[in-house]
């Protein structure tokens, strides 16, 4: 009896000592008044003419989808709204990190990847697809998690990549068509969000609370914006970003 008693409180000690030694500061806890945080990231000024790529190599494939292909770096709509804006509210605790039980899907797609911007719980495995039957080469750029470089020959459909760590953003770039680029967003909280085509978002199950929150786009960086969240209420922004923002 004793040494099981012993026994018990060795693994629970080294259980102790992994999780210190392998998870970061967010706390999962139980939310029963969360509030939501929705709203508009708008271009400041007068959106730019989307920049049309130059196809320099298999252009049969890369043309597919369309006889040009808009560069993704910075997509404005008519209405002003920024697409693929990354939204963070920088929460130490709230609802549970849930790593999808399913790969999340990353698309090569007409030489162009579906989605520019693809934010993930850490830990989540990456499913990269090849729909165009052409040599892809994957090149994704980690600091926190490995650089990794593959080539992805068109009789590989998939690639499953597993990204351990919270890291944001991780550049992708692929080494055979320069201009494919996108960023990887590894999260370490749940709540995040990436603008859709008119630069609209929405988080929910947040714990009231003040928070400060990171928006950041590829081309226009990163800025911080405060918010206070109110128990069960929608919270409505209309933030702007800019070249000199
Ligand atoms: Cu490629």
């Amino acid at each position: 009896m004793r040494s099981r008693i012993l026994g018990t409180a060795f693994t629970l000690a080294a259980l102790v000592g992994a999780s210190a030694a392998t998870t970061w500061a967010y706390e999962a806890t139980t939310v029963t008044d969360g509030g939501s945080l929705s709203g508009t990231v708008k271009f400041d000024g007068t959106p730019p003419a989307p920049k049309k790529i130059e196809v320099t190599k298999d252009q049969e494939v890369c043309a597919k989808n369309g006889p040009e292909i808009t560069d993704p770096a910075l997509i404005v709509s008519s209405g002003g709204g920024i697409q693929d804006v990354a939204v963070v509210v920088k929460a130490t605790k709230g609802k549970a990190l849930e790593v999808p039980t399913e790969p999340v899907t990353f698309d090569q797609n007409g030489c162009e990847y579906k989605p520019h911007v693809l934010a993930f719980p850490a830990g989540s495995t990456i499913s990269i697809l090849n729909s165009d039957g052409i040599l892809h080469n994957v090149h994704v750029m980690g600091k926190e998690n490995p650089e990794a470089n593959r080539a992805q020959p068109k009789f590989q459909k998939k690639i499953e990549w597993k990204v351990e760590k919270p890291e944001w953003p991780i550049a992708v770039k692929c080494d055979a068509h320069p201009w494919m680029h996108a960023y990887w967003l590894s999260m370490d909280q749940p709540y995040f969000a990436v603008t859709d085509a008119d630069g609209n978002f929405k988080i929910t199950d947040i714990p009231p609370g003040d928070y400060e929150v990171e928006v950041w786009q590829g081309e226009l960086g990163k800025k911080t914006e405060k918010v206070t969240i109110k128990p069960k209420e929608d919270t409505k922004v209309s933030w702007s970003m800019g070249k000199s923002s």
